[in-house]
C-alpha cells in the first residue's frame, strides 16, 4: 500500500476549498493516515521545494507556500502516487480536464491548490519533512475490503 504527502496550499485554505478537496480524495477511496495544520517557514519551503532551486519561478513559490496555513495530510491506498496525482490534474490549472481539482477549481500554475508527490521516493522523503512516525496512524478500516 503506497503513502503519499499531500498538501491543500494557501489558495485552497483562503478559498474555503479544503473540505472539497479531502472530501475528493476520501471517495477516492484513499485513507488519511496523518493530517495537521501549519503555516511553512522559508526553511521547509525551500527544502520541499529544493528539486526547483534557482528556477525562475522559485522565489514566487516559496512566498506563496509560506503566506498562509496550509493542511498537511498523509493518504494511503493502493497505487496512492498515481492516483492522487490524477484527482489533482495537471500542473498548470488552465490546462487540467474538467473533474480534477485543478480543473474544476483552478485558474492560474502559481495557484493550484494542492500539492501531491510525484514518485514514491519522493512520497517517502517528504512525509519524513513533515511527520514524524509518531503523527502517522496506522488504522484499520472494515470498508477496504470493499475498495482494495
Ligand atoms: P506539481 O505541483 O504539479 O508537482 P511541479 O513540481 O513541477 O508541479 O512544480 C511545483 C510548483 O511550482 C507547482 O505546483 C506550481 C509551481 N510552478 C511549476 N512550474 C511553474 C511555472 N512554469 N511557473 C510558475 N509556477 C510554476
Ligand atoms: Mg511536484
Amino acid at each position: 500500500m503506497e503513502r503519499s504527502l499531500v498538501l491543500i496550499k494557501p489558495d485552497a485554505i483562503q478559498r474555503g476549498l479544503a473540505g472539497e478537496i479531502i472530501c475528493r480524495l476520501e471517495k477516492r477511496g484513499l485513507k488519511i493516515v496523518a493530517m495537521k495544520m501549519l503555516q511553512m517557514d522559508k526553511g521547509l519551503a525551500q527544502r520541499h521545494y529544493a528539486i526547483h532551486e534557482g528556477k525562475a519561478f522559485f522565489n514566487d513559490l516559496v512566498d506563496f507556500i509560506t503566506s498562509s496555513p496550509i493542511i498537511a495530510s498523509i493518504f494511503q491506498g493502493k497505487d496512492a502516487v498515481n492516483v492522487i496525482r490524477q484527482t489533482m490534474g495537471t500542473t498548470d490549472p488552465a490546462k487540467s480536464l474538467p473533474g480534477t481539482i485543478r480543473g474544476d477549481f483552478g485558474l492560474d500554475i502559481g495557484h493550484n491548490l494542492i500539492h501531491g508527490s510525484d514518485s514514491l521516493e519522493n512520497a517517502s522523503k517528504e512525509i519524513t519533512l513533515f511527520f514524524s512516525a509518531e503523527e502517522i496512524c496506522d488504522y484499520h478500516r472494515d470498508i477496504d475490503k470493499w475498495i482494495d
